[in-house]
């Protein structure tokens, strides 16, 4: 199987990264190719392989081309790897790449069904863009299989492009036992005098909403003795210290920035905030979950479909700070709920368990894989070439 992801700490690529090891563990060989190593892969377990593509600058470009490096490393993988399928995480510009690298390989005979996942941001935000919109909707008309992370996204795939080919909704999912910590959560060095925790991890872009999040604090620390936890960097950073200062609770909110903590942060955390604009799942809210920690959040996009609303934690109207800090505070101020709370977002995240939905995604490689052992690749090969 060969990956193609944004390697950094974006949930496309985390559940790219996490389905890859799933598949290794299952016997799989899984070929890694991007222009760095993802975040949480170790290239040193069994079955786990890692293609790096390079883009050499020349200074006659403006913008160096990426797509065209890595649909050479994606052809040079195949050929000398032996890859069977291509699965690309995010359209742009993995699916457009791959489709030019199943191109290049149909002159060689070679066919290579490619499976792309769509996230997010590659429908709800840049793909719309005039500027990609002709390329993405090609890329995703002609992958053999299309699977979205949710309905919600599967709506919006279908109502912004015109789509000819079936969408697959397959969840995220995650790695229960990496948040099931082992022993009591020791909260006393970020939280010394017994306050509550708050936390929010996001990679700080305006589709978050960073100033509702502190907003929402605010008004929680006015009633609760509360701290506010920050993790994750980004362009909204800055603004949000700022606030935070402004409001006279820069010593409540610790910016944390990039860390590999996440799992002891989320452990000792009583609440997790997510307020964006947009969102196509919320794989973090499913994190949290997992962590036992209950959801505040806004009712963007596919996050209902992960946050149930009066049992897992709650929702509300995008940018309707006063109604979610609300919500915290019935939690925080009524512990038997909160433990109520707790239980029921660990029993939801089970149900996205990494044996609930892995084999969803092995069956589609099957089924991708079943069109040349049926021989239906001629038909194709003789459509496309
Ligand atoms: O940053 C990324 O890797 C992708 C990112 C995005 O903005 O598209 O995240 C999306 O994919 C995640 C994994 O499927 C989802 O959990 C996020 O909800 C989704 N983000 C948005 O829709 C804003």
């Amino acid at each position: 199987i060969g990956v193609v992801c944004y390697p950094t700490f974006g949930g496309s690529g985390v559940v790219a990264t996490e389905l890859g090891i799933q598949m290794a563990k299952k016997g799989h060989e899984v070929h890694f190719i991007t222009y760095s190593q993802p975040v949480r892969l170790d290239i040193l377990e069994p079955n786990i392989y890692y293609h790096e593509v390079n883009v050499h600058d020349y200074p006659l470009f403006e913008y160096q081309p990426y797509e065209l490096a890595l649909s050479s490393k994606m052809v040079d993988t195949v050929l000398t790897e032996g890859i069977d399928i291509l699965h690309v995480h995010y359209a742009i510009p993995h699916a457009y790449a791959a489709y030019m690298a199943k191109k290049i390989l149909l002159e060689k005979r070679i066919y290579i069904p490619v499976v792309t996942t769509l996230h997010g941001t590659d429908i709800t935000l840049v793909g719309k863009n005039p500027s990609y919109k002709p390329a993405v909707t090609f890329s995703i008309n002609k992958s053999d299989i299309v699977t979205a992370v949710s309905k919600s996204l599967k709506k919006d795939i279908l109502s912004s492009f015109v789509i000819k080919k079936d969408i697959e909704v397959v969840p995220n999912f995650v790695d229960l036992d990496l948040y099931n910590i082992d022993g009591p959560c020791i909260k006393s060095q970020i939280a010394p005098n017994g306050e509550k925790v708050i936390s929010h991890i996001s990679n700080m872009r305006p589709v978050k909403r960073i100033p509702d999040i502190i907003e929402i604090f605010y008004r929680i620390q006015e009633k609760e003795d509360a701290i506010l936890l920050m993790i994750g960097e980004g362009p909204e950073r800055e603004k949000a210290e700022q606030q935070a200062k402004d409001l006279g609770i820069y010593s409540k909110v610790k910016f944390l920035g990039k860390t590999s903590e996440i799992r002891r942060l989320l452990c000792m955390s009583d609440l997790f905030l997510l307020t964006s604009s947009t969102e196509s799942f919320g794989l973090v809210a499913l994190e949290a979950m997992a962590a036992k920690v209950p959801v505040i959040s806004s009712n963007a996009g596919g996050i209902s479909e992960v946050n149930v609303h009066g049992e897992t934690g709650f929702l509300a109207t995008i940018g309707d700070v006063e109604t979610m800090a609300e919500h915290s505070l019935t939690l925080l101020q009524n512990p038997k709920l909160h433990e109520e709370f707790k239980a029921n977002a660990y029993r939801r995240a089970q149900e996205f368990s990494i044996d609930a939905v892995v084999p969803k995604y092995e069956a589609i490689y099957e089924r991708a894989l079943a069109t040349i052992r049926e021989g239906k690749e001629n038909d194709w090969t003789a459509q496309h070439l």
